[in-house]
């Protein structure tokens, strides 16, 4: 298993390179089947939008404010597993110099970023696909992926280098990120019925893990054809999504619909991961989601990905097991879990819906 990580099945071409290269068709190998094309659903509904939450009102006091505030924040976990969430503390300067910085990193020369090219090993570094499937159907877009926490795989090695002042932003970007994302696991294990912090010890407490994903979606002359990044579920605990704010693209699977977000001003975008599907037994659903890419503008987005220590087994917390609703998965690492999508790449939901255990079918 280990060695056929080692390395891609093929040579790694950045698709910003073939973005700049003004070619008028893209490549067949980003071509997707009809079925997986933007426009092959349903025709969304337009004004339709995930639900924007302000946490204004949120403090210790059982006010009415806080009380509706929690009921939406429960709502939107079990209805839509996404929300955007708006005054959540963390400051909008801080936010919008997190993604100029990497937006500068990835208009660098291309030899710099080079440097820094990943392997499937770690995924760590700069890098043009998920999966090691040989022959498989890509994804318009380049990312950059690291490690925050714990602090024994945090490696400034593997982050950029440049711009000069980059490696700066992002720990004080992680700094707030892992602030409101405990914050938030409060808020959905109170709502679970459960003490504040009983999500956050499944997790491993203070031991949590923490990776950024950056992705970066060049122009595209075709994009009917393909897509920014294929339809997911996210692995990990919780995912705090800076988006773009001039470039809608992110879609999330409502019923039988893809709606296209609409980011809110300085909002971030939340969603419940697999590991908290699997905690919540399924009160809790991790959404699919996709990107679609457009001919005009390119586009960048920060994935903060909020995650439970790697090496504890995750399974349904036993308050949310019963005679009528027995555990649905059995324990797994996060580590095992997450080798599946570092070999197969983003394949919708089947990895959590085929870890069921049978007699729940
Ligand atoms: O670019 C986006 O809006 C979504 C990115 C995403 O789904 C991911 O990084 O897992």
């Amino acid at each position: 298993m280990m060695n056929s990580l080692q390395d891609w099945p093929e040579p790694i071409v950045r698709v910003q390179s073939l973005s700049e290269s003004g070619l008028s068709m893209i490549p067949d190998r980003y071509v997707k089947p009809l079925s997986d094309r933007p426009s092959s659903n349903r025709p969304e509904n337009g004004d339709a939008n995930i639900p924007i939450i302000d946490l204004t009102g949120l403090t210790d006091d059982e006010t009415e404010l806080s009380r509706s505030t929690m009921d939406r924040i429960s709502s939107a976990c079990r209805d839509w597993g996404f929300f955007q969430v708006v005054n959540h503390g963390v400051s909008p300067g801080l936010m919008d110099q997190a993604r100029e910085t990497w937006r500068s990193f990835f208009h660098l020369p291309m030899e710099i970023k080079q440097a820094y090219a990943n392997s499937p090993k770690t995924y760590e570094g700069y890098g043009s696909r998920l999966g090691i499937e040989k022959g498989a159907i890509l994804d318009w877009s380049d990312y950059y992926y690291l490690h925050y926490l714990p602090l024994t795989l945090k490696d400034y090695n593997k982050w950029p280098g440049s711009p000069d002042y980059c490696r700066e932003v992002i720990d004080e970007y992680g700094k707030e990120l892992v602030k409101l994302g405990g914050r938030i696991m409060k808020f959905l294990s109170i709502n679970l019925g459960l003490d504040e912090s009983h999500l956050q010890n499944a997790f491993g407490g203070e031991n949590i893990g923490a990776c950024v994903r950056v992705n970066f979606y060049p122009k595209c002359p075709q994009p009917d054809l393909t897509l920014g990044l294929s339809s997911h579920s996210d692995p990990g605990g919780l995912t705090i999504l800076l988006p773009d704010p001039e470039v809608p693209g992110l879609q999330v699977r409502k019923d039988d619909r893809w709606i296209t977000v609409k980011p809110a001003r300085h909002a971030f975008i939340v969603n419940i991961g697999d590991q908290i599907q699997v905690l919540s037994n399924a009160n809790y659903k991790s959404v699919e989601h996709r990107v679609i890419v457009n001919s005009g503008v390119e586009r960048l987005s920060l994935a903060f990905f909020y995650n439970p220590k790697s090496d504890i087994p995750i399974k349904p917390i036993r308050e949310l097991v019963s005679a009528d609703k027995p555990a649905l998965y059995p324990p797994m690492t996060f580590d095992e879990y997450r080798l599946f999508i570092r070999l197969n790449g983003p394949k919708g939901k089947s990895q959590v819906e085929s870890l069921k255990s049978p007699r729940c079918h």
